[in-house]
Parts: C-alpha cells; structure tokens; sequence
C-alpha cells in the first residue's frame, strides 16, 4: 500500500454558487477531497493551488499531514492571508480525508473519537419587517432547530447585511463582473435592531438560542452600546460586532456588556485571533476550516480556546462548501472546547453534487461514521456548473464613505 500522491487537481464548479475542490489521488487510487472555496476571490484560490501548490504535493507521502502543512505554511515564506490558508485548508482536509478512507475511520475517530453524541447547530432567519421575522423564526423551529439567527431589515434602507427588501432567501454573492453597492446607516440600525430582537424574544419566549451578526460594521463604542441594549434579549451571542483586526479594540466592548460575542469567521490563523482567546475578549471563536488552515489548524485554534474557556463556532455559510462543512462537524464531534455549527443550509442541487454523509435532525448535527470526511463530489454533475463570476458586495455609508461590509 503506498500513500504516494500521484495527481491534485482543482476543480472549480458552480451549482448555484462557486466552490473550488481540491482533489488529490494516491497511488492506490485513494481520493481525499478538500474545499478552497473563499467567496468572490474563488479563481486566486484554485490559481495558487494550481499554479504553486498542486506541482509540489505529486510524490509526497499522503500520510504526512502535519509535515505537509508546515511545508506549505512555513515554505511559502509569505504566511497567513485567506488565499494562502484557504489553499492549506483544502489541502489539510483532503489529506484526513485520504488517511480516513486508507484506515477505515471517520475522521472524528482519528482526532481522538466522540467528546459527545451530536453536535448543535443553528441556522439564519432573515426577513425585512419584525412580523415576516417573527414567521422566518418560527418556520426554523419546526425544522427542529434549537438556535436561530435572526437578521432584519432596517427602515429607510433596502438591503442590510443577511436580508434584501425586494428577494427573497439569501446568497452573499451575487454574480456580475463586481461587486454591487449597498448603502449602510449605522444610526438607523442601532435604533431600529434592539427593537426588532426584543419582539423576536418576545415571541419565541426564553428557551430559543438566539444569535444576531453585526457584521463588522460598529465602532466599539456602538457595540459597547448595542451589546448593553441587547443584554434583556439575552442573546446567545452578537456577533462580529466590530472589525477585530486590532484586536484590543473588544476590551472597550467587553468593559460595558455581558451579552456574549463571537467573533473570527474572516480570521485564518491562530494568530489572528490569540489575543481575542487569551484575553477573554471573546465567548465564541468562529473560524472556519476551509479559511483557517484546514482540520489540523483548527484544532489547534481550538486547543488554545480551550485553556480560556473560549469554545469554537465555526462559519457554515452557504459558501463554505459541504466539504468544509462536513470537516468541520467531524471537528465538532471531537473537539472539546467546541460549542454550536453554523449550518445555513443547502440548496438541493448542491447536495447532489456533494453527496455527503453528514445529516441535520433535531436541531444536531453527525458527520457520519462514512471512512474519512464522508463527502465526495460528482465530477460528472459538477462539471455542468461552470464558474460564474460573483462578488461579495461593498458598503458606502450615506454620505458615500465606504465602510465594512
Ligand atoms: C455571515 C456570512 O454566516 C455568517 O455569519 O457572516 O454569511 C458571510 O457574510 C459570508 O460567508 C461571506 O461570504
Ligand atoms: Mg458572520
């Protein structure tokens, strides 16, 4: 039997929405696949794999996990980056992937077996006015789901982030040769979504995990503020309340309110978010095994989590790929200082294209006890989906300054 890597080839197909698949085969004729899907900068991803990458990975032994990550980590020279971490993540979880299939082990198993019997998952309810949200909320509920994101529209705009005015459902990207632009007023959220998120408390009484993303667009000061109004809502987190590039900016939002935050969906490394962890700045770390490395990186992100009673939340958007996806329920399942999935569903042609074992029931989620990740791709169905351009919006606010989206 021999490890040996004989082809890695990148496949960027577009059922709906691009994704970028790694596919890396052995000697023995074992596939591991992995996702490099990082929304609206899709073909720099599959060119750095392609390009740099790919060539690099023929001939070495499969079984290398760790030493292949490092090699791609530490001899890039240029480190960290979501183009570099997406393609290491693709990487990575084709790589458990292959040594699950070879040893006959979901990966859960080779990461140290279960930490628990399922793994809880929320999902998002958008809609534009409270009443439309209070029924987004309730439809999520009956789907079993024990935790709901709600996002809602703001008067006086006409799109904010996670809901259109005039469309229905939600896709981040939309395809076009660049991104469309929104208009963002900061005043008129902040009076308008303590309101909104109080009725949804109101109605769905006290037991529902309820979660609201703010999506990078407050100052600390005003999601000091918001963070204090929301605290009677008691949310199950607010997240991305600000840009934490700077890290120590969440100690401001910390000194004023006790509502929980969660934050690094847009994070690729450990580094990224060390402060957040160690300080405490942070209940819910959010990175993603698709932009953080992979499997392996997240694990370690994790571990520190751990020793700071941080758990990890991984982003499970529409554009994390059911490959990532399925990574990261493995990690959930095996991975102690882990707290809840983001799983904002699939559209069912994207489940035909990634037959996967992977299953939602009850408001939890199970990878599976499918060897390796448990999620494949049919190439043949792919293939009919070529990419399509598409960007993720820009944001100006009212006077025409551009600002986070
Ligand atoms: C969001 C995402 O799911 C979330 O928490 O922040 O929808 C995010 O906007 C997209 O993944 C961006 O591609
Ligand atoms: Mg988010």
């Amino acid at each position: 039997m021999t490890d040996t890597i004989v082809a890695a080839d990148v496949i960027v197909t577009s059922p709906g929405r691009n994704y970028v698949v790694l596919k890396i085969t052995t000697a023995d004729g074992v596939v591991g696949w992995g996702d490099a899907t990082l929304n609206g900068r899709e073909l720099s991803v599959a060119s750095y794999l392609r390009d740099h990458v790919c060539p690099m990975l023929v001939g070495r032994d499969a079984s290398r996990i760790e030493d292949t990550w490092q090699l791609l980590y530490r001899g890039a020279y240029w480190r960290r980056g979501p183009v570099t971490m997406a393609a290491i993540g693709a990487v990575d979880v084709a790589l458990w992937d292959i040594k699950g299939k070879t040893l006959g082990q979901p990966v859960y198993q080779l990461l140290g077996g279960a930490v628990r019997d399922r793994v809880l998952t929320y999902t998002h309810a958008s809609a534009w006015d409270t009443p439309a949200l209070l029924d987004a909320v309730d439809a999520r509920r009956e789907q079993g789901f024990r935790a709901v994101r709600a996002q809602s529209g703001v008067p006086g705009l006409d799109t904010v982030y996670g809901v259109h005015r005039d469309v229905a459902g939600y896709e981040p990207a939309s395809r076009g040769a660049g991104p469309v632009e929104e208009t963002w007023d900061t005043a008129a959220y902040l009076r308008h979504a303590p309101r909104a998120l109080q009725a949804v408390r109101d109605h769905v009484g006290p037991e529902l995990a309820l979660l609201h993303d703010a999506h990078h667009r407050l100052t600390p000061q005003q999601a000091a503020r918001l963070g204090k109004e929301l605290e009677p809502v008691d949310l199950f987190w607010l997240e991305d309340v600000t840009p934490a590039e700077n890290q120590e900016v969440l100690r401001l939002v910390r000194q004023h309110t006790t509502t929980p935050l969660a934050i690094g969906e847009v994070f690729t490394t450990v580094f990224d978010c060390h402060q957040l962890i160690t300080e405490q700045l942070i209940d819910y770390v959010r990175t993603a095994v698709v932009h953080a490395g992979g499997i392996s990186h997240l694990r370690k992100i994790l571990a520190l989590a751990e020793v700071y009673q941080v758990k990890g939340a991984p982003h499970g958007p529409s554009d994390v790929s059911p490959v990532s996806f399925g990574a990261s329920v493995h990690v959930g399942l095996a991975t102690y200082a882990f707290a809840i999935q983001e799983y904002m569903g699939y559209p069912d042609l994207v489940h035909e294209v990634f037959p996967h074992s992977w299953s939602y029931g009850d408001g939890y989620l199970h990878p599976g006890d499918a060897p390796g990740v448990g999620v494949e791709l049919d190439e043949a169905l792919a293939a009919k989906y070529p990419y399509e351009p598409a960007y993720l919006p820009v944001a100006r606010r009212l006077d025409g300054t551009l600002t986070d989206w």
